[in-house]
């Protein structure tokens, strides 16, 4: 088969995927997952390894944002080598939610039986998942089959799933319909923007570095592992404004700095897009819309033109970064179905999980 084709078809089917998903969602009885717990009322810990760390991140932000009490993410391993610094020590205080698309993640199977051991409630969001199906029936499989190593539909699945859950518990219907908009509004933008990043693509760089804020942050971390992942290219993401305290160095005419850029803060991080464009970089700029002077900054602007809510749209931002990951190590020759040294699952020697 022809290198990075099964990465590139579950890119190009999230809008289908995701339809299935919210079908599925619509349909949910979420008072046996969530247990009667009130957004306002909780503070939520999320956890996860590799892309499902970021979607962790990407959760969290979702949650406080509409109104938790507290929401936070940890990736797995941290909680199991520094449960203290994780963990309140009365049991219940927090109620976590772990994800994994395999399900059979050991640092993740390893916290699930923590938390039972704890007496700590916890939902578990999969894909395939059977072993925490069988570690916890407050168990979310939702209906996506990946077969690439790196996780596209997956994590934005599962994020559309998390927000969805977090938007009923918090009561906010136009979330939930906003949610609604998206597959069609990516199925759109996918013809446009897709030949545009592959074209992109072709150009070789030496460093590449994602800069984002709030929300979108997480997305710029994933997108930084896209690459890293399917192209064999170390890539690094950065607070937008914070490129300018020392990391703005690397910038040359053989840098690529992508800047996602947020409604929020869309005055102060064009102006740092600005300036790397100033100073040579070769630029990839997303943002829901854009003023005249800042499409100029970028060598590729992606304007996503959404009417839903900020936060709604963090999915949409996240799948350039998947597709270029893909078309950057198509164009190095390598083979994004196979990415070097990755497995789809990462299981550790050891008893306890850990090692
Ligand atoms: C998490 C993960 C992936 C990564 C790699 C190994 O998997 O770290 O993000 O791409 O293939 O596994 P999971 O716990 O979500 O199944």
């Amino acid at each position: 088969m022809e290198n990075g084709v099964t990465t590139l078809r579950e890119i190009y089917s999230q809008p289908e995927v995701w339809r299935g998903c919210l079908h599925t969602l619509d349909r949910l009885d979420l008072e046996p997952l969530v247990g009667g717990k009130d957004l306002r009322f909780t503070k939520w810990l999320f956890v996860g390894c590799g892309t499902s760390y970021y979607l962790a991140q990407a959760a969290a932000a979702t949650f406080a944002a509409l109104g938790a009490e507290s929401a936070r993410a940890v990736p797995a391993s941290e909680m199991l080598l520094f449960p203290n610094l994780v963990f309140p020590i009365k049991p219940g205080a927090i109620f976590t939610v772990l994800i994994s698309r395999s399900g059979q993640t050991s640092e993740v199977l390893r916290i699930a039986e923590l938390l039972r051991q704890r007496g700590d409630e916890f939902l578990a969001i999969t894909c395939d998942g059977n072993e925490l199906l069988r570690l916890s029936s407050r168990t979310l499989k939702l209906p996506v089959t990946e077969e690439s190593t790196v996780m596209t539909s997956s994590f934005t699945s599962m994020l559309i799933a998390l927000q969805f859950i977090a938007a009923r518990l918090a009561k906010q219907s136009e979330f939930v319909e906003a949610l609604h908009t998206l597959p069609m509004a990516l199925a759109e933008l996918l013809p446009i923007y897709g030949p545009q990043l592959e074209q992109f693509a072709q150009q070789s760089f030496d460093d590449v570095a994602f800069l984002a804020q709030g929300a979108l942050y997480p997305i710029a971390s994933e997108t930084a592992l896209k690459v890293m992942e399917s192209s064999s290219s170390y890539a690094q993401f950065f607070h937008t404004l914070e490129f300018r305290h020392g990391p703005k160095s690397i910038v040359s005419d053989k840098v690529l700095v992508g800047a996602f850029l947020s409604e929020t803060g869309y005055v102060e991080e064009s102006a740092v897009l600005r300036e790397m464009k100033e100073l040579g970089g070769r630029t990839l700029a997303i943002a829901n819309r854009f003023s005249p002077e800042v499409r100029n900054s970028a060598d590729l602007a992606i304007e996503l033109g959404l009417p839903a809510p900020e936060l709604v749209r963090l999915v949409v931002y996240l799948v350039w970064g998947q597709l270029l990951g893909c078309h950057l190590g198509l164009a190095k020759g390598l083979n994004p179905d196979s990415p070097r040294h990755l497995s789809r699952v990462v299981t550790l020697a050891g008893s306890d999980g850990v090692r």
